[in-house]
């Protein structure tokens, strides 16, 4: 399979096998958040043209096939386009359904969507991420209660969110200084370290929901709220994300060290999927941050085959641009366990992208 497995000694791929062969249901979601400290700083690899509206933007482009908040799908600098088209594919050829969840955008998608907060996450820099995070982790705990998939799929369209990984991480005590990704070729290290490092000094204490009101961003309690009330269902969910979804790991052993006492990430339910893109990122360590969380949570990445698409901007995912985001990976992933090929979703993208990106 296209699939490179990391420690997965406790048979999640077959779980997530089982549940495909009993025809159980599946659920992608993708929850949204715009960071007010990208208006002033540049900490994300998203064109900073597009940076308010890439959030509806692929969400519309995921579930309708067309971008309706800007003329085209987002793209960044080096003419490499959204991971939002990998995503819209596996949803149109594997027939998956898509909740898309608002925790924030600064720009509202024009397609039928549920809010959970409607102000974006507010400045990192100044350890002002947001006054809630305890409260956005219990609407995410009814959110994940009222899901009636049996599998659940989890993605994130969050521009800035590396920073806010990296704050998180930190904040919470991993060694994640060398260890984050970036949406862009050059990861902007010592600029995000900067912000991180002004912010964290705001936060009251080192206890998790102290740490993510300062230099988290909304998608990250929600997201872990979520994904208790699943695993307490017995029902498996894929974390679809690179560095950011580590962090959001982190959030989960903390708040169940702490809170819980529920030991969710040695449950054998909870699994990060991501692409080869992040997990082949010099710049990066998806690997080592898993680890120091919790040694029982298998981490996937799934290949595209993209050095050899007949487009230039697919090919620059392969040196590095963009990598991962709105559950590229994981929904990936979870389309290889129930037979799609990578060739399957690069044909697609290649068929629509004229199409997409007409303006
Ligand atoms: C999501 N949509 C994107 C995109 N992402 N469209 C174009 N490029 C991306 N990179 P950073 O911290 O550098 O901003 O990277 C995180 C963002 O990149 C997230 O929004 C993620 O979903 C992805």
């Amino acid at each position: 399979m296209p699939i490179i497995s990391i420690n997965d000694t406790v048979g999640f791929l077959d779980k997530i096998k089982d549940n495909i062969n009993n025809n159980k249901k599946i659920q992608f979601s993708c929850v949204l958040s715009s960071i007010e400290t990208t208006k002033y700083v540049p900490i994300s690899g998203v064109h900073k043209d597009v940076i308010e509206y890439t959030p509806a933007a692929d969400m519309e482009l995921v579930m309708m096939g067309k971008s309706l908040s800007m003329p085209n799908p987002p793209i960044d600098a080096t003419g490499c386009p959204t991971p939002a088209t990998i995503t819209r594919a596996n949803v149109v050829l594997n027939n998956i359904p898509v909740l898309t969840i608002d925790a924030g955008s600064a720009i509202k998608p024009k397609i039928p969507h549920m809010s959970v907060d409607s102000t974006p996450t507010g400045d990192i820099y100044k350890g002002k991420a947001m006054p809630n995070s305890k409260e956005l982790f219990k609407i995410g705990e009814l959110l994940g209660k009222n899901i009636i998939s049996d599998t659940l799929i989890i993605g994130e369209c969050v521009p800035g969110g590396t920073t806010t990984a990296l704050g998180v991480l930190m904040g919470l005590g991993y060694d994640a200084k060398n260890k984050i990704s970036s949406g862009s070729v050059d990861n902007p290290i010592g600029l995000k370290l900067k912000v991180v490092e002004t912010g964290l000094k705001k936060a009251k204490s080192n206890n998790v929901f102290e740490v993510l009101n300062a230099v988290g961003d909304k998608m990250m309690p929600v997201v872990a709220g979520m994904v208790f009330s699943s695993i307490n269902q017995n029902k498996p969910v894929i974390l679809a994300g690179g560095t950011q979804m580590a962090s959001v790991l982190s959030v989960i052993q903390k708040i169940d060290e702490k809170y819980k006492k529920e030991n969710i990430l040695n449950s054998g339910l909870v699994a990060l999927g991501t692409t080869e893109f992040v997990l082949n990122d010099k710049n990066a360590d998806l690997k080592s941050l898993v680890e120091q969380i919790n040694q029982n949570v298998p981490l996937f990445a799934s290949k595209f085959n993209y050095e050899n698409s007949k487009l230039d901007g697919l090919k620059s995912y392969c040196s590095g641009s963009v990598k991962e985001g709105v559950g590229a990976g994981g929904i990936s992933l979870y389309s290889y366990v129930s037979g799609l090929t990578p060739e399957d979703i690069k044909l697609y993208v290649e068929e629509h992208y004229s199409n997409w990106f007409n303006n």
